[in-house]
């Protein structure tokens, strides 16, 4: 900008007066510059001044770096001589290896404590960053991977050291190139991964294989087409797979994951993203593999990720909307509607508060807080459950009178005990909350079948029952469970018992042992069968929920049953949705073991949820992500229960 006073300094000091009076004498130009000086109003001394002092601040702050260069103790120099193979560029690496039940947080080392080159390039940085701001532009906000990724050296078990911290063992450790995956973990775990485990690492293999050929780096696998389907373009079975690597200590392809993550997830695409599914799967699959690992790669993507995601949260109602362009930083909801669903703006919570709690930033936590406080106060509920739609504009539940544990509002009751276990249950809000829900569900939704009794949970609407049961409702048991192991009722466990028997059997009175998506109890005592399937609900989408109880229940209850009837069920899915040439799919039809009918998609879950409940289930590890330190997210990642 134009400043006619700057200009005006400038050319009375430096300009007429130096080349107008210069001469060579030495005492005239000592008395000729004293007059200048007095010559000078107090605020160009005041200037001159402090430049004067700044730049001997500089010279003595530069002082240390030039005497160590000098006497030949530059600490980079000497340390590539020490590594010359494994440390080209001072690419160091610690060998620290964390348990998966021992979360490990490493602070960011302070790299340089230079003087002044350190103080130009933050300033430097700083500017590049008002920059970006100014532009008005969330992209911009975001610092560039690559660059990031330069000033740091990580470990694949995510062990960030600066160059100070190099120690003997660690030069050993690498000149000896000794294995560093599960070191401790694995001389755990090595008597302990059982053949039903390694059953579990292998089918992860072969369902890796296929989308590491067909589909790398796409959101999902088509194993039959050997291709790939896009749905948010941004990865997600990759990502939703992360963790799961880690706990199966598949080494080889976390690393090669993790190399995608920094060098081509890029959030700042301009993509239409269901919030909620980001939420749980991307954001969540972040979270936890930053909590298991230490990692801050994955935290640095989870907070730009979160930051993107916030726009959703715009509306009248501060109720979010079921859409977010993360790249342009816009949100919406479906076409023809301005409501939300309640499961999934309910079931977002665990993410941001996690979040928040990390970074040190209460905004997501906050938005979040906002909507269960909202919820909590709202009528239209029923004896604490949940219609299945809310309104992003009035803020007030749509589509009264239906009532569900199943898809739209099933992850709501799940994140109410979950979020009280979270937050070190302190927030009784959602405690009476849940506890409410519960006797709800007790007092309108079960029933029993014919001609088994079989307990089930059906769905209301307008005051009348249908029998209907949705495979998603299987989480139902180990949520119970979960809370009755946090100090609630032991009549929870008890529903959670009869609960898991009918999962079950949901598997069990099949033909190909596979669950359908939805099925049918029988009320009628002259009926022979208590499960009947509709021909649009025969399809099997190798979902969790079965299984992620069945882990629950072994966990809590030591019964080995349930690691039997997990087995059952590992075995059917080999045995009719395995692809030979990689991959699992999804299925048309449980009921012909003939022909089951392939899809042709594995479900980003089935990594993410599936197979990582198996291998836990399996386990007689119960420190392994111990339920008393973690709590899995409605997506079976894993993020600690705050004790501060
Ligand atoms: C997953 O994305 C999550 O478990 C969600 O809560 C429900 N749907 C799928 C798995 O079935």
């Amino acid at each position: 900008m134009y400043s006619p006073q700057r200009r005006d300094f400038i050319s009375v000091t430096l300009g007429g007066q130096v080349g107008r009076n210069y001469d060579n004498s030495k005492t005239w130009r000592r008395q000729s510059c004293w007059r200048k000086w007095k010559q000078l109003s107090r605020l160009q001394r005041s200037l001159i001044a402090f430049l004067f002092v700044f730049m001997v601040f500089c010279g003595i702050a530069a002082y240390p770096n030039l005497s160590e260069r000098w006497q030949g103790a530059n600490h980079d120099r000497e340390l590539k001589q020490v590594l010359p193979v494994v440390v080209p560029a001072l690419d160091v690496l610690e060998p620290k290896v964390l348990s998966a039940s021992q979360p490990q947080k490493f602070k960011r080392p302070n790299l340089n404590k230079r003087g002044p080159p350190f103080l130009q390039n933050r300033l430097s940085k700083r500017g590049k960053e008002e920059e970006k701001i100014s532009k008005g532009n969330i992209e911009a906000l975001v610092p560039d991977d690559k660059e990031k990724e330069k000033e740091k050296n990580i470990s694949w078990r995510g062990v960030e050291i600066e160059p100070g911290r190099v120690t003997a063992a660690l030069i050993n450790s690498k000149q000896e190139e000794k294995p560093v995956f599960h070191e401790k973990a694995n001389a755990r775990e090595a008597a302990t991964v059982n053949e039903q485990q390694r059953a579990v690492i292998e089918a992860f293999q072969h369902a890796w294989k296929g989308y590491k050929q067909y589909a790398w780096g796409h959101d999902e696998l088509k194993p039959i087409s050997k291709t790939y389907s896009e749905w948010f373009g941004l990865g997600l079975t990759l990502i939703d797979a992360l963790d799961t690597m880690w706990i199966l200590g598949q080494k080889q392809e976390f690393e090669e994951a993790r190399k995608w993550v920094i060098n081509e997830l890029n959030l700042a695409k301009s993509v239409d993203v269901n919030l909620f599914e980001t939420t749980i799967r991307i954001l969540g699959g972040l979270l936890s593999v930053y909590n298991l690992t230490g990692d801050q790669v994955f935290l640095d993507k989870a907070s730009e990720l979160g930051d993107r995601l916030m726009p959703a949260f715009n509306t009248p109602s501060k109720i979010p909307y079921s859409d977010v362009n993360i790249g342009r930083g816009t949100a919406h909801p479906p076409r023809w509607t301005s409501d939300s669903t309640v499961a999934e703006v309910t079931s977002i919570q665990l993410e941001f508060r996690e979040l928040s709690h990390l970074t040190k930033r209460g905004k997501y936590q906050v938005a979040v807080d906002d909507v269960m406080k909202h919820i909590h106060r709202l009528g239209g509920k029923k004896d604490g459950l949940v219609p299945m739609f809310i309104n992003t504009n009035s803020g007030h539940f749509s589509h009264l009178g239906v009532y569900t544990l199943g898809a739209r509002a099933d992850s709501y009751y799940e994140y109410l005990l979950k979020q009280w276990i979270q937050g070190g249950k302190k927030e009784a809000d959602l405690l009476e909350d849940y506890l409410q829900a519960i006797e709800g569900v007790k007092k309108n939704l079960i029933r029993k079948s014919e001609p088994n009794k079989l307990t089930f949970v059906g769905e209301l609407s307008h005051n009348q029952f249908s029998p209907k049961m949705d495979h998603l409702v299987c989480f139902l048991p180990g949520t119970l469970a979960l809370g009755a192991h946090h100090g609630l009722s032991a009549d929870h466990m008890g529903l959670a018992k009869e609960l898991m028997e009918t999962c079950y059997q949901m598997y069990t009175q099949i033909e190909t042992g596979l669950s359908p998506e939805i099925v049918h109890f029988n009320l009628s005592p002259h009926n022979a069968k208590d499960v009947e399937v509709k021909p649009a609900d025969r399809h099997n989408l190798l979902r969790p929920e079965t299984v992620e109880s069945l882990f629950y229940m072994y966990r809590l209850t030591q019964d080995k049953k349930y690691q039997d009837w997990g087995w059952e069920i590992f075995q059917n899915f080999n045995k009719y949705t395995r692809v030979d040439t990689g991959g699992y799919t999804s299925i048309n039809n449980v009921q012909s073991s003939e022909n089951p009918e392939p899809r042709d998609k594995m479900e980003s879950f089935f990594l993410g949820e599936t197979l990582k409940y198996f291998f836990l289930l399996f386990s007689d590890k119960f420190d392994l992500i111990s339920l008393d330190e973690y709590i899995f997210n409605t997506e079976a990642h894993i993020l600690p229960i705050w004790t501060t």
